[in-house]
């Protein structure tokens, strides 16, 4: 078979010389490629439009799910709660009588900060004096006011009240750090909203987080974790990532070159403004918060590995990890944390069932981390960098009973039982009821994180828990860092524990550990942390999340489980409690696009586990 030719012949309708022939055709094929050109511009310049029109609207939707979602809060909260009329149902005697002595515990420190310190973000006790180390926006005050309120302290909730009102200046020309000023401030005020209904906490609310906002402008939108609260230029720490030996400040001081190489984000410092932010859009209405921090989460998402287990330091132009340490504890711990409790604020629903995927999956890489102490066999969780283990774990991590156990509810039975029992004790061989301590024959030991925690605490001649402790074969544990800063994980951990099991147990470990605090950290003045849990010599701040976080954990502890049901409220890293709201579908689409991406691990995962939650 012969090819045709492709030379154009002079009858052709491409040789030129045609149209000489007929030049009436001429006109109208100009004519027809005018018309063909005017309709592709016409079409481009359609698609342009409704592409507009597709995000104007797609926007609008946005706006009106988050108003309908503002309408279910203000309609449950408006009017803030009546702690008063909360039933007390389940209340006892001993219970009411140790949750006074909390209170009046919150009295003696709040007393003391508002003699000493007014205004100012920490209290010094020994020396009488405040101190601004988080730029002298009223840290301690903020922390507190929902505990103010909790507690049925109107008169203080109101003095601290009148203070935001009139005196809170955010307009100050110094370096924050975007994670502690969103969980203390953001979170303490918005929680102050949901429970008061008064809208000047909503108001600075705002305020603050659109100071922090521009710390998500980063390529991956993973945010840098510093920023100037006046002029909005963010950067990380200095010495974040750039070295990976223990003291990295004392360090970088020495080596100069710290300075010069890029800065890592922090793991904690990036996946822990998502609740606060989520809540914030939810009661503004503005999507602008919300589509910030789920951005990072779906960046983070896009490399989790297998394990669920990230570094402590990402590169936030990349979003790639940087080698370093794996830990529950210090710089890891509420990344974790705000992925269950991300899915628990948006009610449990498919818009949320992401959040909770991820998280299912870094309690599998926790479970890699379990350790048993020999000879008594401690529970307690490793650290990893690489392929290397450390047996160290941070006080900090102590969080992690009860988070497990918060998160133990939405697993089938087995798997919910497995969960719970990693962070209970159990109740193996002859123990004493109240204390828990084993009386004589025990021949299992204790195989659970909380009592690990707790013995923390109970090994220590002032009972109290040094910072981090190291693990070693046929010694147990040993006090590493030496100091007690005042911090909750281990009673914020008995709390959701005796919430969820009903085990009084928990409330004696809480009262042991509140005693101790009475006994070591109360001074005339104040409460103090601790520079030495061995010899008990004393430091000189009392931090804002003791009155935040430990007291209110501690009198949440001995209150009867209607006070913030975990039905309705979800706490943020820092103990304030938020309305949970449900999560509409208006996400689904962006999800489902989402899951595309992912890697195959995650696909068609637990359809159906969420359905009985
Ligand atoms: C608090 O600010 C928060 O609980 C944070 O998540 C960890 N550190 C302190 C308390 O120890």
């Amino acid at each position: 078979m012969g090819k045709k030719s492709s030379t154009p012949t002079s009858g052709s309708i491409f040789n030129p010389k045609h149209y000489l022939k007929k030049p009436q055709q001429l006109v109208l094929v100009i004519f027809g490629f005018v018309s063909l050109v005017l309709l592709v511009s016409d079409r481009q310049s359609l698609t342009r439009d409704h592409h507009e029109v597709v995000l104007r609207l797609n926007n609008e939707l946005k706006q009106l799910k988050l108003q309908l979602e503002d309408l279910k809060v203000r309609d449950k909260g408006s009017t803030g709660l009546d702690i008063s009329s909360i039933s007390k149902d389940g209340d006892d005697p001993v219970s009411f009588e140790r949750r006074e002595k909390v209170k009046e515990a919150m009295l003696h420190a709040w007393n003391s900060y508002e003699k000493y310190a007014w205004g100012q973000d920490e209290l010094q006790p020994q020396t009488k004096n405040g101190a601004d180390s988080f730029g002298g926006i009223g840290a301690t005050l903020i922390d507190s006011l929902d505990t103010l309120y909790i507690m049925g302290l109107h008169e203080q909730f109101q003095r601290a009240r009148e203070w935001v009102a009139h005196s809170l200046d955010f307009n100050k020309d110094y370096e924050a750090s975007v994670f502690e000023t969103t969980i203390r401030v953001v979170g303490g005020l918005l929680s102050a909203f949901d429970l008061s209904g008064d809208k000047v906490f909503l108001e600075k609310a705002k305020d603050i987080a659109d100071r922090l906002l521009p710390a998500w402008n980063t390529p991956t939108g993973i945010p840098y974790n510093m920023i100037n609260l006046v002029h909005g230029n963010a950067h990380n720490h200095r010495w974040a990532g750039v070295i990976s030996l223990p003291d990295y400040s004392l360090l970088c001081n020495l080596f100069t070159e710290c300075t010069e190489k890029p800065a890592k984000s922090i793991l904690a410092d990036s996946g822990t403004e998502q609740l606060e932010f989520i809540a914030l859009s939810q009661r503004t209405k503005d999507p602008k918060y919300l589509d910030k921090v789920e951005k990072v989460i779906e960046e983070l998402r896009k490399t989790l590995p297998v394990d669920g287990l990230l570094p402590i330091y990402i590169n936030p132009h990349s979003g790639t990890a940087a080698y370093s340490p794996i830990t529950f504890g210090a710089m890891g711990d509420s990344f974790y944390e705000y992925l269950l409790k991300v899915w628990v604020q948006g009610n449990k629903t498919e818009a949320v069932k992401h959040y909770r995927e991820m998280w299912e999956t870094s309690m599998k890489g926790l479970q890699s981390l379990v350790r048993r102490t020999t000879p008594s066999s401690f529970t307690y969780l490793c650290e990893k960098n690489g392929n290397s283990f450390s047996d160290k774990m941070d006080e900090l991590a102590c969080f992690a009973p009860g988070m497990l156990a918060l998160g133990s509810k939405g697993y089938g039975p087995g798997e919910a039982e497995k969960v719970l029992s990693l962070a209970e004790e159990m109740q193996h061989g002859n123990l004493d009821e109240v204390t828990g301590k084993c009386l004589g024959v025990c021949t299992v030991g204790y195989l659970a994180l909380a009592w690990t925690c707790y013995n923390f605490y109970q090994l220590t001649p002032t009972k109290l828990a040094g910072e981090n402790y190291l693990f070693r074969s046929g010694q147990d544990m040993n006090v590493g860092t030496s100091w007690n800063i005042l911090r909750p994980e281990t009673v914020e951990s008995l709390f959701y524990l005796w919430r969820f099991t009903g085990n009084k147990t928990y409330q004696e470990w809480g009262w042991n550990i509140f005693q101790a605090f009475e006994r070591n950290s109360r001074i005339e003045t104040g409460y103090v942390g601790l520079a030495d849990v061995n010899s008990g010599i004393k430091d000189n701040k009392m931090q804002s999340f003791f009155l935040a976080e430990t007291l209110k954990y501690l009198y949440l502890l001995f209150s009867p489980p209607s006070v913030i049901s975990m039905d309705e409220w979800v706490f943020n890293t820092e103990a304030h409690p938020l309305r949970i709201v449900t999560r509409d579908l208006h996400q689904v689409k962006s999800q489902a696009e989402r899951q595309q991406k992912l890697p195959t691990h995650f696909r068609g995962r637990k359809e159906g586990r969420l359905g009985h939650v």
